[in-house]
């Protein structure tokens, strides 16, 4: 009775579509979160995030089409709008490689897009200024996900097929081996599988399992930036969600107001090394560079927006070396299941993400190659060496 077919470690939304897939196909699954819930200390609150077909690798565009399919079984079950099409635009020089391998992608994949030349751009959307001739690629099944409502109706659908959901306990301890045993800060589980899926937290659980994954924490600002004519960047307005590809060293987006209204989100898909718990420390607005390279851009593209943040959200990124996720057994343990490194790209896939976890941790056959994303591409982390 108290061995659990499947623990998951972290109810962000990777481990939470881990254990709905695991509580789906009828899997005694425990899904332990160190905070009590609903909380913003990690990497999946907040009130938007991009959905889009348009990747450089076929492996993401390929992923997607279940994770659209996924998204859409949970918003009928839920009886909940989770999900508002908004087309995606990329802006970036002609000549720059990824654009051309995004167009690639589409047009292999017959996915619905347009290339829009400079003087096209112009007229599609006039309040974006191109400083420097930018053309644009719009991927037409772009939108946006309502990313703090589907946590919450994910953890609902957990609970409603039989998942528990214990919050506020930290997990102090692993201890491999047949069953797992995990130890929290209040008590002590077992298991036959375990799945890692603690964003951020990731790297110190595996640490005393003997590997040092190479994850990079980031601070992320979250900013919203107001209109001046409110309404005028709005999603009602057909405005897009956009990736800026060239317009700063990492790649600028931006989601169409509405879900503040009259305010804007555009962020800088990068930041500052942070430790995870040490995320929310106050720190001077001046010392934050990436809010003078957003207020650049603002200033720059978006001329119609106040070129100063209104709202600053907090959030984080783990990154990997190629931003490519970890989605792998343990290389000594393969009861132990590792979901990590989404690199601030992960949400919208996380359907599928959670799909695969469950199957790995279940010993079944993902459909989907796993190559990009083993462990052993990190160097000395391959089984030879442990
Ligand atoms: O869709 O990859 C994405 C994205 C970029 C920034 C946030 N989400």
């Amino acid at each position: 009775k108290d061995l659990w077919d499947a623990i998951v470690i972290g109810a962000g939304i990777q481990g939470c579509f881990t254990a709905y897939h695991l509580a789906k196909h009828r899997k005694r699954v425990l899904l332990l979160e160190q905070f009590f819930l609903p909380h913003s200390r990690g990497s999946s609150h907040g009130q938007s995030r991009i959905i889009r077909k348009a990747y450089a690798e076929d492996f993401y565009t390929q992923m997607m089409d279940e994770c659209y399919q996924i998204w859409a079984q949970l918003q009928r079950e839920a009886g909940t709008q989770l999900h508002r099409p908004a087309e995606l635009l990329f802006l970036g020089m002609k000549e720059n490689p990824e654009l051309k391998a995004i167009q690639d992608t589409l047009t292999r994949h017959g996915i619905e897009h347009q290339y829009l030349s400079s003087e096209e751009l112009k007229q599609h959307f006039p309040n974006i200024r191109l400083t420097r001739g930018e053309v644009g690629l719009v991927d037409k099944t772009g939108g946006i996900l309502y990313a703090d409502k589907a946590l919450r109706v994910l953890q609902n659908a957990i609970r409603q097929l039989g998942g528990t959901m214990c919050d506020g306990e930290k997990v102090v301890e692993i201890r491999p081996g047949q069953p797992a045993v995990v130890k929290t800060t209040s008590k002590s589980y077992q298991a036959k599988s375990l799945i890692i899926t603690a964003g951020p937290w990731t790297k110190d659980l595996l640490s005393p399992l003997g590997i040092e994954l190479p994850l990079q924490v980031l601070r992320i600002n979250v900013c919203y930036w107001k209109e001046k004519d409110p309404g005028s960047y709005s999603v009602s307005q057909a405005f897009p969600c956009f990736l800026g590809l060239d317009v700063a060293p990492h790649h600028v987006y931006g989601i169409p107001s509405g879900e503040y209204p009259g305010l804007m989100k555009v962020c800088y898909h990068h930041g500052n090394n942070v430790a995870p718990d040490e995320r929310d420390c106050p720190i001077a607005f001046s010392d934050i560079p990436d809010i003078q390279i957003l207020r650049q851009f603002v200033r720059d593209y978006l001329p119609d927006l106040n070129p100063e943040p209104d709202i600053m959200e907090r959030c984080m990124y783990t990154n990997t070396p190629d931003k490519h996720f970890i989605l792998d057994c343990h290389p000594k343990y393969d009861n132990i299941v590792i979901g990590a490194g989404f690199s601030g790209h992960g949400f919208k896939l996380a359907p599928v993400v959670g799909k695969v976890l469950y199957e790995l941790s279940m010993k079944l056959t993902p459909a989907y190659d796993l190559t990009p994303f083993r462990i052993s591409r990190f160097s000395g982390l391959d089984k030879a060496h442990l």
